[in-house]
């Protein structure tokens, strides 16, 4: 059972009638005007702040820049909608904020939000800054939606507020563990750069590694701000694994299986999603060649409204998807829906809805079990070839959903079942 918020934060509704809003002046009444008899009053428009948080700056600033992407992407198309709940017009806002993919900026500017009064925060993009902002969105009673955040953690605290769009990384981890299995590694070494995500997916892989048969030979750390792995990956030669697994992101993962090459290690690489990205690839260049990384949910391409989003964001953008656009555009959308459904904006009375969604989304058809993790997460893993990410397989989930005529919020009534297809794995 998850806790309800202490405190329950005011509606953050700021209503402007559209006179007031040009300005201007009232003019005299005419003697007799019966076009007036006949006027409707225009309807009161509600402003819905939503806040997103992720790091803008820093090694990760492209992944920031890619989630708030999704999170622009999808406030657009919403408004383009003309959406109207509990009566009056409404129009999204995001309020962006750059946590810097750190633990203390990320609580400071939970607050910023909080004190804003947003009515949903989707984000943060790391586990180590959603974690704590987490228990300042709790006791404000902020519906918070991550869109990347994969560490179990954040869904363990019995927040009610708290949910996130994707498999976690005990399900991350463990398909990991048994892909490397698969793969005929005997032996492995395992780096992780000592965050949230970084650190929970290398126990995670660990576990799983070694419930495979795996013999886990090495175990050494760096950090998500370092450029040089010579000395960790000096060690890790002399072991000679089969396979070095990285917990971590692709700011560290490129230069590090870089760094493996010209180091001359033979071993193949796997990582998790934070270096399932064209910026490994570019960072890693050759090296990259072959190597291996998972991510939660299926690929675009396989998913009903996959391929469609991706246009859209790339003519929008004039940018490739990066990780999470997809994931974030689905948590604005959720959030919207769950507003929809309930027919107020206000947290209180919106978030239990949240919890009730069933969004038949871009990434997946969104429904969240009682911790507010999505329910049948799946993972699935790519290699590396010749500068893109080839599909390997997929491990989990529910079948994908099927496209919709029209797609937008509310398009799946909590009520209602969710439109599915066989799977087509
Ligand atoms: N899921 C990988 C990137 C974000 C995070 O969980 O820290």
């Amino acid at each position: 059972m998850r806790a309800l918020p202490v405190q329950l934060s005011a509606v953050s509704i700021a209503v402007a009638f559209a006179l007031a809003a040009c300005g201007q002046k009232e003019e005299p009444k005419p003697a007799q005007a019966p076009a007036a008899s006949t006027a409707t009053a225009p309807k009161p428009e509600v402003v819905v702040k939503l806040g997103h948080v992720a790091p803008m700056t820093g090694p990760q600033a492209h992944l920031g820049k890619d989630n708030e992407n999704g999170a622009i992407l999808a406030v657009e198309d919403l408004n383009a909608k003309g959406l109207e709940i509990g009566g009056a017009k409404v129009k999204f806002e995001l309020l962006n904020e750059d946590d810097q993919a750190d633990p203390k900026q990320g609580t400071i500017v939970a607050q910023k939000l909080a004190d804003a009064k947003v009515n949903g925060v989707i984000g943060h993009l790391n586990s180590g800054t959603t974690i704590p902002a987490s228990k300042i969105y709790f006791d404000a009673g902020i519906p918070q939606i991550s869109g990347s955040a994969t560490n179990p953690k954040y869904t363990q605290q019995s927040f009610n507020t708290a949910f996130r769009v994707m498999a976690n990384d005990e399900q991350q981890g463990k398909v990991l563990g048994q892909f490397a299995a698969k793969q005929g590694a005997k032996t492995v070494a395992i780096i992780d750069d000592r965050t949230a995500y970084g650190q929970g997916l290398a126990d995670e892989f660990r576990k799983a590694a070694e419930a495979n048969g795996l013999k886990v030979v090495d175990t050494e750390y760096t950090n998500d701000k370092a450029t040089d792995f010579k000395a960790i990956l000096t060690k890790i030669k002399s072991m000679k694994p089969d396979l070095v697994f990285y917990g971590g992101m692709d700011a560290q993962g490129g230069p590090l299986v870089k760094q493996m090459k010209e180091l001359g290690i033979k071993a193949k690489f796997l990582g998790g999603d934070g270096v399932c990205t064209p910026e490994f690839m570019k960072l890693g260049g050759d090296a990259a060649e072959g190597q291996f990384c998972s991510l939660p949910g299926k690929p675009l391409e396989k998913l009903a409204k996959g391929p469609q989003f991706r246009e859209k964001f790339t003519k929008r953008f004039n940018a490739d998807i990066q990780l999470y656009a997809p994931y974030v555009y689905d948590a604005v959308m959720v959030m919207a829906d769950s507003m929809q459904r309930a027919n107020s904006v206000e947290p209180a009375k919106f978030l239990p809805q949240v919890g009730k969604a069933r969004y038949d989304g871009v990434t997946a058809t969104i429904e969240f079990d009682p911790k507010g993790d999505l329910k049948d997460g799946a993972i699935s893993l790519y290699q590396y070839k010749g500068g893109k990410l080839d599909y390997v397989e997929t491990l989990g989930g529910a079948p994908e959903a099927t496209a919709a005529p029209a797609p937008g919020p509310a398009s799946a009534p909590a009520a209602a079942a969710p439109v599915q297809a066989p799977g087509k794995q």
